[in-house]
């Protein structure tokens, strides 16, 4: 039988063997088209005719993973990769643990893992919801096209949760993939979901504290998924990785260039005065600060609950594991170990000690926390070197906190449990406020000639792919 329809399968760089799977292409030919409306409408605005330079997944290969090129996002081939399978590979932890790992899902674990594909899937089209503002105030154009790559490999990520729920979850899955397009980021009655997925970016200050923080949470989740039994899933979130890389770059130089220019001007200034910086239409530290705690404490509720059956089934299962399993020297089972979270006990915060299994989503927390503090580490270098005391700050995992038991306490970035009207009193304080917020917005109007960088950010140190600053990272047509 002839089809008259496009083969998109053709189209769509792959490494799992597209083509020998009709069934799968039909669902796909179903999809493709509704993934490009949505691209459409809810992705980066106004940018459908825009060249930019966009690396491009061609093969799993270090060669073919960084292919640069001039595309129009919709026309941006989505790649569905997955790591060559490790020939005899066995499930490292949990009840069975030492046993060969799935190729399939079985009736047993199907629920969880599709409950676990889905809110990855979920996080991916939620984030270029969130930015699809941006461009329109983008600092530079290599800046642009930085926040263009991290787009365009969402929606690949999410490709890459809609191919596995379309080969492995059958008619279930098919709705599930429909469902990433339909639930949106903020929406009231259909919103994503997970709380940090339904927050604003408005800005690129809060564009690059999210990607820093938040893209970092992408990192140990999809390491965690990693670890796991269903080798399809594991194989497909370790590709993910290699692009997680650059998103948390993005992130951390994007604060970092920030840091610098601030503290360029408050040496002209001989001054770090918050309002003389603003009025040299700078960020002032202390609401970098802000951003930095809202980010902060909104992505440390991703991790879930401290105390989860969720977590504790999820790893005996072998579904989920912890961040770098395999290096851990432990019995990788847990049924005896204990681990400390922290509870309130009498309006006070005090450790507690809780079954390991149980803490596990705390665990993954702490790994994070642990990779966090570096980079704010290398921000402070910044500030030192050039002469100033100002120190960025992660608050407390206590602070501003809604998931879990801390979330019925207020604790303040020094760590101290506050009254609800104290909290209200001093909350401006630690948290953007709307005036920083419309600061911010004031200052960041668009700056897209070759070479020029709006004036609250400094240049970066090197261009992409060895491209220099003037470099045309995105044409407009
Ligand atoms: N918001 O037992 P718990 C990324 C719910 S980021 C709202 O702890 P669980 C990216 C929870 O659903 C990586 N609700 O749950 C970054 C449960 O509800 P029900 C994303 C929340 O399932 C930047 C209840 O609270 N990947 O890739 O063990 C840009 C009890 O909680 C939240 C993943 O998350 C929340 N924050 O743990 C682009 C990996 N937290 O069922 C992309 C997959 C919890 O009682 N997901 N709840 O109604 C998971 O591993 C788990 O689902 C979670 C939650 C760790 C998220
Ligand atoms: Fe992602
Ligand atoms: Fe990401």
């Amino acid at each position: 039988m002839t089809r008259s329809i496009i083969d998109y399968t053709q189209r769509i760089p792959n490494n799992v063997d597209l083509n020998g799977d009709r069934t799968l292409q039909r669902a796909l030919e179903r999809w493709q088209p509704n993934f490009l409306s949505w691209w459409r409408e809810m992705g980066p605005e106004g940018s459908l005719d825009y060249d930019v330079y966009l690396r491009t997944a061609v093969s799993v290969e270090t060669s073919g993973w960084a292919h640069y090129d001039y595309v129009k996002m919709p026309d941006y081939r989505w790649g569905i990769f997955m790591r060559p399978a490790e020939a005899g590979r066995t499930i490292g932890f949990g009840d069975h643990k030492g046993q060969p790992v799935w190729q399939d899902v079985s009736g047993e674990h199907r629920s969880n893992l599709r409950r676990l594909i889905v809110t990855q899937g979920d996080t991916e089209p939620a984030s270029v919801e969130q930015q699809r503002h941006l461009g329109l105030t983008a600092p530079s154009l290599y800046d642009l096209r930085n926040l263009f790559q991290v787009n365009v490999e969402e929606g690949r990520h999410l490709r890459a949760m809609v191919y596995l729920l379309h080969k492995h979850f059958g008619h279930d899955g098919r709705e599930e993939a429909d469902a990433m397009l339909e639930r949106h980021s903020g929406d009231t009655n259909n919103p994503r979901i997970l709380g940090a997925f339904n927050e604003r970016t408005p800005d690129w200050l809060a564009f690059f504290v999210f990607t820093y923080f938040t893209d970092r949470d992408g990192k140990f989740q999809l390491s965690a998924l990693a670890e796991g039994s269903f080798d399809p899933l594991a194989r497909t979130t370790r590709f993910m990785l290699t692009e997680e890389a650059h998103h948390m770059f993005v992130g951390e130089s994007g604060v970092s260039r920030v840091v610098q220019r601030t503290c360029a001007v408050m040496k002209q200034l001989g001054s770090d005065d918050p309002s003389r910086v603003r009025a040299a239409e700078a960020i002032d530290l202390p609401l970098l600060q802000r951003y930095l705690n809202f980010h902060y404490s909104v992505t440390l509720d991703l991790f879930g609950a401290d105390h989860s059956s969720n977590a504790a089934i999820f790893f005996s299962t072998g579904i989920k594991g912890r961040y770098e399993e395999n290096k851990r020297t432990d019995d990788h089972v847990l049924k005896d170990r204990g681990y400390s979270i922290l509870g309130l006990e009498n309006g006070e915060l005090k450790p507690r000690d809780v079954p390991m299994l149980n803490a596990l989503n705390e665990v993954l927390r702490d790994d994070f926390i642990g990779d966090s503090v570096a980079g704010v580490g290398r921000w402070n270098k910044v500030i030192e070197k050039a002469g100033f005391d100002f120190r960025l700050k992660v608050p407390p995992k206590a602070f501003h906190r809604k998931i879990g038991p801390l979330a019925s306490a207020h604790v303040s970035p020094g760590g101290s449990v506050m009254t609800d009207s104290d909290w209200h009193a001093r909350e401006a304080e630690w948290l953007p406020t709307s005036e920083d917020r419309s600061f911010v917005a004031s200052i960041m109007g668009r700056c897209v000639e070759p070479g020029q960088f709006a004036g609250w950010i400094a240049p970066p140190s090197r261009g992409i792919n060895n491209q220099g600053m003037e470099f045309e990272y995105v044409r407009f047509n």
